[in-house]
C-alpha cells in the first residue's frame, strides 16, 4: 500500500458531492487555510468555491487556534481545509465547527477499529492524547459573500519520535494507535464523504441532530474543567453545549456561563491557572 495521497482516487470518490466539488493538490503549503483564502480572495464570485477542497502533504506554518501552531511532518498528516460559502450553505461557524470535529471523527472510525472522542472544542483525542484538531476561520468577502474555512489535520503516520519533546506526551497518531494500516487517500475519501452528508443533514434538519452526533461523540458532560478566557481563569463543571459550539459550563462560583470555542482555552490539570 503506497503513503501518498492518490488525488485521482478521492476526485472520483466523491464525485457528485458538493464537499469535494473541487480537490486541489499542493505538496507544500504554509498552511492548507492559507492557500484557501488566497483562492478566494482572487476570484470575483467566491461563493462558487463553496465545498472546494484544498490537500496538502507538508505545511510549513500549520496554525490552530489563538495564535498557536499546527505540527505535522512531511506526508504524515491529512492536511485538509473544505471552503462552506455562507449562502450556501446557511450555517455559522459554531456548527461548522462542531461539523467538523463529528466528521473528522466518523471518517477515523470508518477508517479505523478506533474510537477517538471529541473533547470541546475541536480535538480528537485517544486515552487523552490529541489525535486531531480542527480550525474554523469565517470572513466576509470583498463580493459580500461570507466564507468559512474548515481546516482539519489528523495525525496519521507519525511515530513517537516524530513529535517535537513537548507533544511527545500530548499528541498521538492513528499509526500508533491502530493495528490496522493507515491509508490517508481512504481517509480524505472518509472526511469529505462524512462532511458532506452532515452538512446536508445540517441544511434539512438543522443544528439539533448535528449536536446530539456531537454530545454522544464526545467526552461526557458534567466533568470537571478549568478554562481562560479573555485573560481571565474559570473552573467549574461542564453541562452541555448550545448550536454556537459555545461549552456551558456550571462554575465553582455558582453562575451558569457560556463559552465562546473561538476565545477560550481549556487548561490541563497541571497547567497554571494565571
Ligand atoms: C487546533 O488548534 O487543534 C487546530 C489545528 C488545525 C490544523 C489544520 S491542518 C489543516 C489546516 N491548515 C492549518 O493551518 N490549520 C488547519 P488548537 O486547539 O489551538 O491546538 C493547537 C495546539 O495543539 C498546539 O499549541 C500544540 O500544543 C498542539 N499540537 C500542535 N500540533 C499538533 C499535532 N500534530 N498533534 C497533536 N497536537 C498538536
Amino acid at each position: 500500500m503506497s503513503h501518498q495521497l492518490d488525488i485521482d482516487r478521492i476526485r472520483h470518490a466523491v464525485k457528485g458531492q458538493h464537499v469535494g466539488c473541487r480537490v486541489e493538490y499542493l505538496p507544500e503549503v504554509a498552511s492548507t487555510n492559507d492557500e484557501a483564502w488566497h483562492l478566494l480572495a482572487s476570484t470575483t464570485e467566491p461563493s462558487t468555491w463553496g465545498g472546494a477542497v484544498i490537500l496538502a502533504d507538508h505545511q510549513t506554518a500549520g496554525r490552530g487556534r489563538l495564535g498557536r501552531s499546527w505540527e505535522s511532518p512531511r506526508g504524515a498528516s491529512l492536511l485538509c481545509s473544505i471552503m462552506i460559502a455562507e449562502d450556501e450553505a446557511q450555517v455559522r461557524s459554531g456548527e461548522l465547527m462542531l461539523m467538523s470535529a463529528v466528521a473528522a471523527r466518523d471518517a477515523v472510525v470508518r477508517c479505523t477499529e478506533l474510537n477517538p472522542q471529541i473533547k470541546w472544542p475541536n480535538d480528537l483525542v485517544i486515552g487523552g492524547r490529541k489525535l486531531a484538531g480542527v480550525l474554523i476561520e469565517s470572513r466576509r468577502m470583498a463580493a459580500g459573500c461570507g466564507v468559512s474555512v474548515c481546516g482539519v489535520g489528523i495525525n496519521c503516520l507519525q511515530h513517537r519520535g516524530h513529535f517535537d519533546p513537548a507533544l511527545a506526551i500530548s499528541a498521538t497518531s492513528l499509526e500508533l494507535e491502530s493495528a490496522l494500516p493507515v491509508d490517508r487517500t481512504n481517509l480524505a475519501i472518509a472526511l469529505l464523504t462524512e462532511f458532506d452528508r452532515r452538512l446536508l443533514d445540517m441544511r434539512q434538519t438543522g443544528g439539533e441532530g448535528l449536536r446530539r452526533a456531537w454530545l454522544s461523540s464526545s467526552e461526557p458532560m458534567g466533568r470537571p474543567i478549568r478554562l481562560r478566557s479573555a485573560g481571565k481563569a474559570y473552573s467549574g463543571t461542564t453541562v452541555d453545549i448550545d448550536p454556537t459550539a459555545a461549552l456551558m459550563v456550571q462554575l465553582d462560583s455558582g453562575v451558569r456561563r457560556a463559552f465562546s470555542a473561538h476565545d477560550t482555552t481549556v487548561l490541563h490539570a497541571d497547567e497554571p491557572i494565571a
